[in-house]
């Protein structure tokens, strides 16, 4: 997988590299870059972002800045990009994360991940250059950049390997085999602490039970969840 961010804090990302199981996937072969915005800005001074026409708060990415730094990337016309790769917008308005949705893009060979800051992006950038906008939750970040981390977390700890243990990413939360719901609760030793005891069913060494009891836990907790009300998706 390569994993291309386009950023105006690519620093950010250091850290982000430096996790295990990113760190794991790197040396497995994967790869992600972060591109500067500002290193290709035709604009002076570095600018980047502009005041919106029409009036209103903040500052907006600019559509000629973007066109810049694709282009310096790919040696293509960016207006090509989204029928040759997955180019991915991140934005409070775009199509809600889920694990489905990851899956899918763990499937990619590669992927383009555009941050936005301020106010987001001149929506030229959205229609013209990507092939999805993607947002992880009903909430308002200040940018892109942890919405990447975010994407490029999910993606990169399914792809083979990256986790260690090649089970962990099959049954977990929201995967089909716990049809879609969130995870059974896990316990460790001690059996006992402070008279909080481990279900019993567990310590019992009958797998079969284990695994009814693990998909009941997990039934019940997606429908708390349900009950507790949407979560962006209305589910
Ligand atoms: Cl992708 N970007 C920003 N700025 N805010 C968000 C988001 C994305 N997803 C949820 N909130």
């Amino acid at each position: 997988m390569q994993l291309d961010v386009f950023t105006l804090f690519p620093q950010w990302f250091d850290w982000f590299r430096s996790q295990r199981h990113v760190a794991n996937a790197l040396a497995l072969g994967h790869d992600l870059s972060c591109v500067n915005y500002r290193d290709t800005t035709p604009l002076s001074g570095g600018q980047v972002d502009d005041t919106p026409f029409g009036g209103g708060a903040g500052m907006v990415l600019r559509v000629d800045v973007v066109e810049a730094a694709l282009r310096a990337r790919y040696g293509v016309d960016p207006a090509e990009l989204p029928s040759q790769r997955r180019v991915i917008a991140l934005t409070p308005g775009g199509r809600m994360l889920d694990d489905a949705l990851v899956d899918e893009l763990a499937a990619e060979r590669a992927l383009t991940l555009l941050c936005g800051r301020y106010e987001g992006f001149d929506e030229r950038i959205v229609e013209h250059f990507t092939s999805d906008a993607i947002s992880i939750g009903r909430y308002v970040l200040a940018g892109g950049e942890l919405a990447a981390m975010v994407v490029a977390d999910t993606v990169l700890r399914k792809l083979p390997g990256a986790l260690g243990h090649e089970d962990s990413a099959q049954e977990e939360s929201f995967t089909a085999a716990l049809d879609g719901a969130p995870e059974y609760p896990h316990y460790t030793r001690p059996a006992d602490h402070r008279g909080w005891s481990v279900p019993e069913v567990l310590l019992s060494g009958h797998h079969e039970r284990v695994r009814q009891w693990r998909l009941e836990q997990s039934r019940l907790r997606g429908e708390q969840q349900s009950l507790d009300g949407p979560a962006g998706d209305g589910a």
